[in-house]
């Protein structure tokens, strides 16, 4: 198992995040990925390589041009606009608005957010960036014949969508992965997204795209982040149509139901003739994550992934979420160890 991971993701270090009502510390911090490093080389995943100088070709295929502009620029905007603290969207681009993207920056950050939990800081773009090229690398090192590998991915990307960032991601990894993977020889691939919320990003993505099948198991939307999108008839669009699923659960989810929505996922993966898999891990499904609600034990991440590798295909496990607890790493490890097990 190939580890890619670069020190650049401590480039995103935001101070703040607007969670019930209050500015705190986001959940989403450096110590995640110094965690989950320390825990996979503690079990003995210790070729760990720092990413490829990847530009922004294969991001291009996935994410608007202007949105990808904008997250490059937004930070020195806000800056020239004189404001102090971080950059926090508050006015969006509803239900009956127009959809131009305004000049004023303040207007500009609200169009291209999908919510407000994500404040934008100095170093989240070139931390965005090097999430993406860990991704990028990791598709590479499965394009070149090996069968694994583990992009230790921060900030995440699950949540960002073809021109919105959110859910504390910019550039969406995994997707960008996937695409990655299709212009060195796949004909198809999966995105399986078993974060604990919805893939909304991912989804948005390829919604309309028949070459990368996408399935989520994430928290209920009716109950969970992001909340509008994740539902079980959303299916995909055009020549995407069936290709995409979901698999919304309720609060307290264990292992015994959330493993059949796995196993049924899994089964369309091999159906829809994926060549590889990209895995958008979230161990935020841990029944301690202080944000989420599944009852995953750490021992389930071990089962998580010897279920997905015996499907038999490629894996390229992207970092994704999972908060707080200092099983975050440990959980991390035992995919990988279920994977090569
Ligand atoms: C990548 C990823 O896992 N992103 C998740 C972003 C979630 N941000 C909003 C968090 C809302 C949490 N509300 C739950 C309250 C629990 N008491
Ligand atoms: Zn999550």
């Amino acid at each position: 198992m190939r580890v890619i991971y670069s020190e650049d993701h401590k480039l995103r270090d935001a101070r703040t995040e607007l969670h019930a009502g209050q500015l705190v510390t986001p959940f989403e911090a450096p110590f995640r990925a110094e965690w989950i490093l320390a825990a996979v080389k503690q079990a003995g995943f210790t070729d760990v390589v720092a990413p490829d100088a990847h530009g922004l070709e294969t991001a291009l295929k996935v994410h608007d041009p202007a949105y990808l502009d904008f997250l490059a620029t937004v930070w020195d905007r806000w800056v020239a606009a004189g404001f102090t603290g971080e950059a926090i969207a508050n006015s969006f681009a509803v239900r009956r608005t127009s959809q131009r993207v305004p000049d004023n920056i303040v207007g500009a950050i609200g169009h291209y957010a999908n919510a407000a939990d994500t404040s934008i800081t100095k170093g989240s773009y070139e931390a965005a960036i090097a999430s993406m090229r860990c991704a990028i690398t990791g598709a590479d090192w499965l394009n070149a014949g090996n069968r694994f590998a583990f992009a230790l991915c921060r900030p995440p990307g699950h949540h960002a969508g073809i021109d919105l960032f959110g859910g504390y991601c910019f550039i969406n990894n995994s997707g960008v992965a996937a695409q990655r993977l299709l212009d060195h020889g796949a004909r198809k691939v999966a995105v399986l997204d078993v974060d604990f919320h919805h893939g909304n990003g991912t989804q948005d993505l390829f919604y309309h795209r028949g070459d990368v099948f996408t399935a989520s198991l994430h928290g209920d939307p009716m109950h969970a982040f992001p909340y509008f999108l994740g539902h079980a008839d959303e299916e995909g669009e055009g020549e995407g149509e069936g290709s995409n699923r979901n698999y919304p659960m309720p609060p307290g989810t264990p292992w015994h139901v959330w493993s059949s929505a796995l196993a049924d996922a899994l089964t369309r993966i091999k159906t829809f003739g994926a060549e590889a898999v990209v895995v958008a891990l979230g161990v935020d499904t841990f029944e301690r994550d202080p944000i989420s609600f599944f009852s995953l034990t750490s021992d389930d991440f071990t089962r998580m992934g010897a279920t997905i590798s015996a499907a038999g295909l490629p894996v390229l496990v992207c970092m994704e979420g999972g908060y707080g607890v200092p099983e975050i790493g440990l959980n991390v490890a035992n995919v990988l160890k279920g994977l090569e097990a």
